[in-house]
């Protein structure tokens, strides 16, 4: 097993110029024939050995230095590579010939087969399963590729770039040829090879050209592609206007596949989609599904510019285009929806899922140090935390800042492999700042805490807010530590903010020696303990403080009283800060009853009821209704609850779910009524129309928790009649919810004889079953493991059924440990099949730390039991191995 250590960088050897591709593809064997022609790029009194990556399933049938074989003594073979050991000085070329058997590949990676057709997945390291090559992203080549297969069984034949050339071949085959104009490493190649068919649009650039857009899916999907083609028809507009980028070819391709490791891929000019990302319609996509796709296509288009435009010089460096790029799609979904709705969604996923993973082993930075397989490293730490980072910047410099940093960003690296520390330096540069101190936030791994203690002078009229930045405990670090880094320094933390009087008007800020500064201020909290004192305040204030959820931290305001959060809540001009007032007195109530069930075992013994979230749902208007009842996730309330029994949580989650239905059934009913559809009223993925369908559908899920016949009635009602997709799936849940009776099962049986064909929204079906929480199912999700539904060597199935299962508190956590087993035998029978997959899965085992001891010692078991499994995959042990450290 080896290490890869961002230390160890350094420039490779050689570069690859050009290298011309000839795939042959067949029905068993497919023979890639590969012409590079190589660089030097060391000094030249040095003949160092060139190393070319492999992987055991590439077989080397022929390799050619300058148009002759070479030597079997000139050269080694092993499955990790090719290495030549003395190649020639100078400039030469070099021809590689090797096999592959696509059809038996389910890794997913490099070249496979998904429903007979051909495609590949190269990011990160899978190229190096087509050919032996120098599989890094500082070596950056053209490319000119060939494909030649059988025409009936492969109508459709695409690679990157333009399309120069095509033609009939022997033997009732034929070819295409693709030229690449533009420079890029092998993790960006693409080949798509099959029987597709295809919808087309065009869009015209800001400087007139007009690009051809192309979807390609399997036929009977091709009715379902229009959402994705306005989306990237929306991305591409929107990048022109906000960032002033334009597409660079005249041709734009997506396909759609169904058996996909990750959501999409960036490949130069033809991107390659998970189908659940690409297809949608009313009737088979929710709400939930349109906004992913909108997000999705966008994030692609924008890897255009940022990522392949722009690459990365190691895999370190991902963040450079992944955090960058989230922020990109994030921004973009928040001008084409609500943003202020998106901002909560978004810091929800990063404060229920990022702070877990920097709370857990596998926590790392952004940037990460070493890995042993990079797969692993594609997480929600260096997307989401690092879109988090991106927005740092923005913070500190500015709408108009952050855009001068990226012009000049693209100004000077545009054709380059370039790091984190490059970002920084065009964003410093572009606006004359020192931003070193961003630069802890790539090298740090954990989430900081931020304490802020407030004091107000009647006499004096000043107010004080003290930052630290520090954890509570004897040792006073200034972050909790992370697996190896005990230590930590203090980050720059903006702290976007403003003050609000008693009478909720705001105060004008103007900060002691400075000048005035309106109603609202980014502080800049560079040091472990700092205070900010602000003049003229006429009463002591209500503090806003990071809004807009301005750094990814945890904050704790000391002496912040429930009036306090109410004033916010009625008050607060942040929208985002209005939101979280009533999310941060949710916590409080919802930790408030675990801890007095705990001591007296009883849910809801001390009467402790739902008064504060009844207060907040009346204060809260528009698209946020629904979130003012939406309970806060086990896993951001779980840091401030050591040893959690996650089946007590859930039942206080039940406890609190039923008193709020019965305190608000009048309000209820009404969200329901107002914000049903009506009769013959088409669907619309818009703002208005989404935050209408979650109230109502939020609403019912509570009436659902009364257990009341007449709901229960009035649900398999809505489950019948519903019109779309995000209605019925929802009434369905809700019929889950309210324990169904004698309709769930009759439900369920309609749903599937109504879906049987069509596989995605059989992936609803199996995730809603799994991740039922009536207890003992576990028997019901290895029975549905043989259910024609279900495919093993589907990632999107996998997913489904098992990380929906390991989202149940009831059946994953069962005491008798029975989840968790299941769960064990899942991961070593996925890594047989896909590795990537396979350790994906144990992350259901990573947060073991978080629960009570029992807990612990069963899930550590599992995980030992992996560990001690021959032939576990690098990807597997890797997680598995530091988790158990
Ligand atoms: N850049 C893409 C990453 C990706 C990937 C990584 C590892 C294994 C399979 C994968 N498929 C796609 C996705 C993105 O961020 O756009
Ligand atoms: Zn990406």
């Amino acid at each position: 097993t080896l290490r890869a250590a961002l230390q160890d960088y350094t420039p490779p050897p050689y570069l690859i110029d050009s290298v011309h591709l000839n795939f042959l593809l067949g029905d068993t064997v497919t023979r890639v024939e590969s012409c590079m022609q190589v660089l030097p790029n060391h000094a030249a009194s040095e003949r160092p050995p060139l190393f070319l990556h492999g992987c055991e399933d590439v077989k080397l049938v022929a390799v050619k230095v300058n148009g002759e074989s070479l030597p079997v003594e000139q050269y080694e073979v092993e499955s990790s590579g090719l290495t030549l050991k003395t190649p020639p000085a100078g400039a030469f070329e070099l021809e590689v010939h090797t096999d592959l058997h696509p059809d038996q590949n389910t890794s997913l990676e490099g070249l496979y087969t998904s429903g007979g057709n051909f495609c590949t997945q190269c990011e990160a390291e899978g190229f190096r399963g087509i050919t032996f090559f120098m599989d890094r992203p500082d070596v950056m080549a053209k490319y000119t590729t060939r494909i030649e297969a059988d025409k009936a069984a492969c109508p459709v034949l695409l690679s990157n770039g333009n399309l120069v050339g095509s033609g009939e071949a022997e033997g009732g085959r034929h070819f295409t040829v693709w030229e690449d104009p533009f420079r890029k490493p092998c993790y960006l190649f693409a080949l798509v090879a099959g029987d597709l068919c295809m919808k087309e649009d065009t869009f015209t650039t800001c400087s007139g050209r007009s690009v051809a857009l192309r979807i390609f899916t399997r036929a009977h999907d091709i009715g379902r592609v229009d959402f994705a083609m306005q989306s990237l028809k929306r991305s591409m507009k929107w990048d022109e206007e906000v960032f002033g980028l334009e597409y660079d070819l005249d041709l734009f391709n997506i396909v759609a596949v169904d058996d996909f490791n990750m959501g999409a891929m960036e490949n130069k000019s033809l991107n390659i989609f998970n189908s659940r990302l690409v297809l949608a319609t009313p009737d088979t996509a929710t709400d939930g599904d349109f906004g992913r796709i909108e997000g999705v296509v966008g994030h692609e288009y924008f890897h255009n510019w940022t990522g392949n435009r722009v690459t990365c010089r190691d895999w370190f460096q991902l963040t450079l285009k992944e955090g960058l790029t989230v922020y990109r799609d994030q921004e973009f979904s928040a001008d084409m929806n609500s943003r202020p709705v998106r901002r909560v969604e978004d810091v929800c996923r990063l404060r229920a899922a990022q702070f877990q993973e920097d709370n857990g082993p596998m926590a790392h930075p952004i940037r990460p140090e070493s890995y042993i397989k990079m797969d692993n490293f594609y997480t929600l730490t260096v997307y989401e935390k690092g879109a988090e980072v991106i927005r740092l910047y923005e913070a500190v410099l500015g709408k108009a800042g952050f855009r001068k940093g990226m012009d000049l960003y693209f100004q000077r690296h545009d054709g380059q492999a370039v790091t984190c520390d490059d970002f920084l330096a065009a964003m410093a540069d572009a606006n004359g700042e020192d931003l070193s101190a961003l630069a802890k936030w790539y090298s740090q791994a954990g989430t900081p805490r931020l304490s802020v203690a407030a004091e107000y002078s009647p006499a004096d009229k000043t107010y004080t807010l003290r930052f630290k930045q520090a954890s509570c405990g004897a040792r006073r670090l200034l972050l909790p530590p992370t697996p190896g880094q005990p230590t930590k320094d203090p980050v720059l933390i903006p702290v976007r903010m403003g003050l609000l009087a008693p009478d909720g008007g705001e105060v004008p800020l103007k900060l002691r020696g400075g000048e005035m500064l309106g109603s609202e201020a980014v502080l800049r909290v560079t040091k472990a303990e700092q205070e900010f004192v602000f003049e003229g305040v006429e009463q002591a204030p209500v503090p806003s403080l990071l809004r807009g959820f301005s750094a990814p931290v945890h904050m704790t305001v000391e002496g912040q009283s429930d009036e306090d959060l109410l004033h916010l809540l009625a008050h607060d001009t942040d929208s985002f800060n209005r939101w979280e007032a009533g999310h941060v007195l949710a916590k409080k109530l919802m930790r408030a009853l675990y801890a007095a069930a705990k001591d007296s075992n009883e849910v809801g013994g001390r009467g402790l009821g739902g008064t504060g979230m009844v207060c907040v749902y009346a204060r809260v208007d528009g698209a946020f209704k629904a979130f003012a009842i939406s309970l806060p996730e086990n896993s951001e309330l779980m840091d401030k609850i050591p040893e959690a029994d996650p089946i007590l949580l859930h039942e206080v989650r039940e406890f609190l779910t039923r008193q709020l239905a019965a305190r608000l059934r009048p309000e209820l009913e009404a969200a329901v009524a107002e914000n049903d559809s009506a009769p013959g009223e088409q669907y619309e993925f818009t703002a208005a129309a989404c935050a209408r369908r979650a109230l109502k559908n939020k609403a019912l899920g509570y009436l659902a928790a009364l257990g009341d016949p007449g709901v229960t009635e009035q649900l398999l009602h809505r489950f019948r009649g519903a019109t779309n997709m995000t209605d019925e799936i929802n009434a369905l849940a809700a019929l889950d919810r309210a324990g169904g009776g004698s309709a769930l099962p009759a439900a369920l049986t309609g749903f599937y004889q109504k879906w049987e064909q069509e596989p995605l929204v059989l992936l609803k079906w199996l995730a809603l079953q799994a991740g039922s929480n009536v207890a003992g199912n576990v028997a019901a999700v290895r029975r549905l493991m043989a259910h024609p539904a279900f495919h093993i060597t589907n990632p999107n199935s996998c997913y489904s059924l098992f990380l929906g299962f390991a989202r149940s508190p009831v059946n994953f956590h069962a005491a008798d440990g029975s989840g968790y087993e299941f769960m064990g035998d899942v991961v070593l029978q996925l890594d047989k099949i896909n590795h990537q997959v396979a350790s994906r899965m144990v992350s259901a085992f990573t947060t073991f730390k978080n629960y009570d001891q029992q807990r612990q010692a069963l899930m550590r078991a599992q995980l030992q039991r992996i560990m001690d499994t021959e032939g576990l995959s690098d990807n597997v042990f890797e997680i598995v191995s530091k988790s158990l450290k």
